[in-house]
């Protein structure tokens, strides 16, 4: 148990989940409340080595098991340095991308079977699960092209259209499937168009907090 509050943001490339996770920092922080801001995988210094292990390119291919084994790894060990200490001390907790990404990527995507991915969802977390999750919900081809516009393309941006479309799918599906948990965002209108919805989901914020 803790006091905290666990919001995820995901989604994905490109769809403003940095963007808008600082905003909806400011936001709070502005209305005194303790804000962690954090990501996966990464998010403390071994994470973050993990991270770079992942979005890397390789002179062989990256079974598909070592990928999901080694997302899991990374969170271990955010969750024990981290984001655990932080829900303890009874901070607000925004978290870009968190085990949804593992369904969305892991299992929509390279097609693992979303049951072994429970099975290290339980192992890993116990019963910990976010709060609230926020799905930017973008059109493929929007995404790829934003992440397209910085540059150089890490290992999962190099992945080809069918990828991202599993992944999207993986990803509205699970909103559709936990409502209570879910708030979907369209992150395909311009930035201020997309901070307005993020207005209601603020008060909401405010409001689970004074329940506290
Ligand atoms: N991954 C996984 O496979 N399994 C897992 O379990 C986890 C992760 C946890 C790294 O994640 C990779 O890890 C990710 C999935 C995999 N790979 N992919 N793809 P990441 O979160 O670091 O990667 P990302 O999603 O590619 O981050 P991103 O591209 O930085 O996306 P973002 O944070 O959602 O967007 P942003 O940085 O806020 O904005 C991107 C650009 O768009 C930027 O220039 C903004 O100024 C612009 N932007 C933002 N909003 C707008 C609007 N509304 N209009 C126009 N332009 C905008």
């Amino acid at each position: 148990m803790h006091s905290g509050l666990f919001i995820t943001l995901e989604g994905p490339e490109g769809a403003g989940k940095t963007t808008n996770r600082q905003f909806l920092a400011e936001q709070l922080q502005q209305a005194g409340y303790e804000v962690v801001l954090t990501r996966e995988p990464g998010g403390t210094g071994l994470a973050e080595k993990i991270r770079e292990l992942l979005l890397a390119q390789h002179d062989e291919p990256v079974a598909v098991d070592t990928e999901l084994l080694l997302m899991f790894a990374a969170r271990a060990q955010h969750l024990q340095q981290l984001i655990l200490p932080a829900l303890q001390q009874g901070s607000i907790v925004l978290c870009d991308r968190f085990t949804d990404a593992t369904y969305a990527y892991q299992g929509g995507g390279r097609g693992i079977d979303p049951q072994r991915i429970a099975i290290l969802e339980d192992f890993v977390q116990g019963g910990l699960r976010p709060d609230l999750t926020l799905l930017f919900d973008l059109p493929v081809a929007e995404g790829m092209a934003r992440a397209r516009q910085r540059g150089r393309l890490d290992r999962f941006e190099c992945e080809h259209e069918a990828f991202f479309v599993a992944v999207r799918t993986t990803y509205l599906q699970r909103a559709q499937a936990s409502p209570e948990r879910f708030r979907v965002i369209n992150a395909g209108l311009p930035l201020s168009g997309v901070q307005q919805q993020l207005l209601p989901v603020l008060q909401e914020i405010g409001a689970r907090c004074a329940g506290r």
